[in-house]
């Protein structure tokens, strides 16, 4: 592969800081939501947070992930009664008690109407293999890495555009590939509801971890 320039912006020490102060406040005021507006949003929006996450750095840049976009109501339909039939089994039986408690102060239960209200579900899937055009497998590395860094870049990119969403993890979650039609290779990572926040959205007030507690400098 050619190498070709590269020459990033270089910004003076004084900018580098406040650049990261105005990306920590920024990012310090995004949550996941749970309570969606059902306003429409337009396509462009999604695609371009998804274009954005695609921008992830990839083991050898294999880019092994798929976003599917879904907006049609009969398969968010489908995608919440299968996803709450699950989430009913975790709450009702297969949640260890430590889990659960750790949950309570989140207020979470199985019932996940957001799934239906948000204008769009973004599956993400990551490719534990590619698949080239003679549909010969394609070796792929650090997918699971990979995709968490698309999908942290997703995050940041809709909160960046005023949308909100939410790690929704549904376990299991082979009903995705079910419902979503998707090949063998491709196994569900994420869902994530993505619209605009309900105008009475709340959410737990939880603190963030001080710097002290979460990072530790040997200078
Ligand atoms: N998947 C369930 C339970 C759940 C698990 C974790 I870890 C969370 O941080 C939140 C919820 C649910 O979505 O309710």
């Amino acid at each position: 592969m050619d190498h070709i320039p590269y020459r990033p912006e270089r910004l003076t020490l004084l900018e580098c800081e406040a650049r990261g102060e105005a990306a920590l406040a920024r990012n310090d005021r995004r949550r996941s939501v749970r309570f969606f507006s059902d306003e429409p949003v337009p396509r462009r929006l999604v695609e371009l947070a998804i274009q954005s996450a695609s921008t992830a750095p990839s083991g050898a840049h294999k880019q092994p992930w798929t976003f599917v976009a879904v907006q049609r109501p009969e398969l968010k339909a489908r995608i919440r009664e299968a996803a709450e039939a699950e989430e009913r089994a975790f709450y009702e039986g297969r949640a260890p008690d430590d889990w659960l408690a750790d949950l309570a102060p989140l207020g979470t239960d199985w019932r996940k109407p957001f799934l239906e209200t948000a204008p769009w579900l973004v599956v993400l899937f990551a490719q534990k293999y590619g698949l080239d055009t003679d549909g010969r497998k394609v070796k792929h590395y650090y997918v699971s890495e990979s995709v968490g860094i698309a999908a942290g870049l997703f995050i940041a990119t809709l909160h960046e555009m005023g949308l909100c969403t939410l790690t929704h993890t549904p376990s299991p979650m082979g009903f995705l590939t079910d419902v979503l039609g998707r090949p063998a290779n491709e196994r569900p990572y994420i869902l994530f509801p993505v619209g605009f926040a309900a105008d009475d959205a709340t959410v737990p007030a939880l603190n963030r971890k001080p710097l002290e507690a979460v990072a530790e400098f040997l200078e």
